[in-house]
């Protein structure tokens, strides 16, 4: 792999797996793909949904609200979601079988309870970044190959801050599987569009 290009892995936690709180269908099918691949890359970096408990995208923190419900969250339109991920729980942690050894450093989201965090790189507002960027500049990359979870959700908004960051971005396509398998297919529409992104397939 060409020294300029890292793998960035998103949220590949137990909590996005067929048997976590937020289920991503073939969630788990993804993890030998990208054992195989992570150590041909110079660089790898990941990101963990970190949450409390208290975290406001959690419908279980709404009165009257269920999973899955949207409403208005400080102005933002908010997924209400299962309890997923909570910071130290069996949730947040990284799938088991994961070869966590090369990832070089982890990014961490959505620790701030009054706003939800999908993209590796900025909150759901664009108000604070994680450093990912200017990790991966400092580290000289120029080409992300993105893989985890989910597809539609936090590898999306992943990948279009990363874009708008001037990265070149290719999406493993065998190594991500999304909540909503026809959004997911519009988002990739959308990005093809951008002749920064490809997808490795
Ligand atoms: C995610 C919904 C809520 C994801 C995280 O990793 O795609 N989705 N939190
Ligand atoms: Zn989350």
């Amino acid at each position: 792999m060409n020294k300029n290009t890292a793998l960035l892995l998103i949220d590949i936690q137990n909590g996005f797996m067929p048997d976590g709180s937020l289920p991503v269908s073939g969630g788990d099918e993804i993890v030998p793909l990208v054992n195989q691949v992570i150590d041909d890359y110079p660089l790898v970096v990941a990101s963990q949904d970190w949450h409390p408990a208290n975290h406001g995208s959690f419908a279980a923190n709404h009165s009257g609200k269920q999973p899955f419900d949207v409403i208005d969250f400080h102005g933002l339109e908010q997924v209400l979601w299962p309890v997923h991920c909570v910071q130290g729980s069996e949730s947040a942690e990284f799938h088991p079988q994961l070869n966590i050894k090369p990832i070089a450093a982890i990014f961490r989201k959505g620790m701030n309870p009054e706003i939800d965090s999908y993209s590796a790189f900025y909150d759901n507002g664009h108000r604070h970044n994680t450093g990912l960027a200017d990790y991966l500049r400092a580290h000289q990359i120029t080409h992300l190959h993105v893989a985890g979870l989910a597809a539609d959700y936090c590898v999306y908004f992943s990948i279009k801050d990363a874009l708008d960051e001037g990265f070149h971005v290719s999406l493993i396509t065998e190594g991500t599987r999304a909540i909503d398998a026809d959004q997911h297919k519009k988002q990739l529409n959308e990005l093809c569009q951008n002749g920064s992104f490809a997808l490795i397939e």
